[in-house]
């Protein structure tokens, strides 16, 4: 699907044709969003919201035309709900500092889930540990399903945020976000969800959802590095105190006092990543020109394609066999070494994961310390999947025999 539309496929890895099966680190950037940010440096180069000149206006034009692009994708209902950060990561710290200031009393209850990456784990631990308040994990059972029965236990009329996933950047599973919001509601608990992994693999409406927060990287859905976005209920995020301090996100400074801005630009200090905004703009026009259904349909059938011929392999363990997946497959080999696999598949051309996959928790769970993740993007094509479970094989024997 359009792997003619990103021009790393025509560069080569050791002289052979790159495989690229690792999307859910970050994906590979399509001509119009590279071009874009190109053509933005060389011809229309300018500062946002704080000039008169052509310049300056221009690119403020783009940049706040990229948050209605933002804001239709996600079906937010108002632009002053999206909020430009630097990533997920910095989105997550974002609330976990503001939200935490407005809202976290000592002995108030944050609960997450054993399926999280760590930047939607450590963020909540720093919180608690400053506001005397706890952090509680719903567990996941052995298909790597969350245990809703669990999680309906632990809720309570201390809990105050739940944080959990969207997608399982390790396990693949696709979490129920509005039955998790329901529950989560049912106690006044306002609910943020962790949305890297699902942004760019399936049609998001944080309304029908009904979350309070969700948040994305832009480098995952084919736009640039240093972007993300941070999408908040109106109501919440003016209850929230700013994140950081400095130009454009106040209204008047005087020694004495400072008022700041209104919404988003309350949550956007200093002279913000406008390249990067304007990338991510045109990174979302090229996703739904395709379609994201059409994405969806396509990963899934490379997912169902792989985890089939995986399953013939001897010897192999997948983590993750809920019912419904992203196009994430993480396995384990008997007898190999996770970093040994990839460093025999790296000289054939292809780029995967491997380690503790930034969710150490899941490993835990597993009791293992490393695997191998291969993660699917909209270029990928079964021709891919067939090259890599031929070279898997090769190195299971060849590895088994040494
Ligand atoms: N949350 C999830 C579920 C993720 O998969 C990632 C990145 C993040 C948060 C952090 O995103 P960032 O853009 O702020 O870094 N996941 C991965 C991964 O699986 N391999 O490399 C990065």
């Amino acid at each position: 699907m359009r792997k003619e539309d990103f021009p790393i496929f025509k560069t080569s890895v050791y002289g052979l044709p790159l495989v690229y099966l690792d999307s859910a680190a970050t994906a590979q950037k399509p001509s119009v969003v590279i071009d874009k940010m190109t053509n933005f440096y060389q011809s229309h180069y300018g500062t946002v919201h704080r000039a008169i000149y052509k310049l300056s206006k221009e690119a403020t034009f783009q940049y706040e035309e990229t948050r209605s692009l933002v804001r239709a994708f996600l079906n937010a209902d108002k632009n002053e709900e999206i909020i430009f950060t630097r990533g997920t990561t910095e989105a997550i710290n974002l609330v976990a500092y503001s939200f935490g200031k407005a809202f976290i009393q000592p002995g108030d209850e944050i609960l997450i889930s054993e399926m999280e990456h760590h930047s939607n784990i450590v963020p909540w631990q720093l919180l608690v540990e400053d506001r005397g308040a706890r952090l509680k994990v719903i567990p996941f059972d052995e298909r790597g399903v969350l245990d809703l029965k669990a999680f309906e236990k632990l809720l309570s009329s201390k809990t105050k945020l739940v944080a959990v996933t969207h997608i399982s950047n390790v396990l693949g599973t696709i979490n129920p976000i509005k039955e998790i919001a329901k529950m989560a509601h049912a106690v006044n608990a306002k609910i943020l969800v962790d949305g890297a992994q699902s942004a760019p693999h399936m049609k998001i409406d944080v309304q029908d959802l009904d979350v309070d927060f969700y948040l994305f990287s832009g480098h995952k859905i084919y736009g640039p590095t240093g972007i993300g976005v941070l999408y908040g209920k109106e109501a919440l995020l003016n209850a929230m105190p700013p994140y950081q301090g400095g130009g454009d996100m106040i209204e008047t400074v005087t020694f004495e006092k400072t008022t700041y801005n209104v919404l988003p630009l309350k949550f956007e200090a200093g002279t913000p990543m406008i390249a990067e905004v304007i990338g991510l703009g045109a990174a979302i026009r090229y996703l739904q020109n395709i379609g994201l259904e059409a994405i969806y349909t396509h990963e899934q059938e490379l997912l169902n394609y792989a985890t089939k011929k995986l399953k013939e392999i001897n010897g192999i363990h997948i983590l993750g066999n809920a019912d419904k997946k992203g196009a994430i497959l993480t396995f384990t080999l008997e007898k190999i070494h996770p970093l040994d696999l990839a460093t025999f598949l790296d000289l054939q051309g292809i780029s995967m994961r491997t380690g503790h996959l930034c969710a150490q928790p899941v490993m835990r769970h597993f009791g293992i310390s490393s695997a191998i993740r291969v993660s699917f993007g909209l270029y990928n094509t079964k021709e891919e999947i067939d090259y890599f479970i031929e070279c898997l094989k090769k190195a299971v024997e060849k590895m088994l025999w040494i």
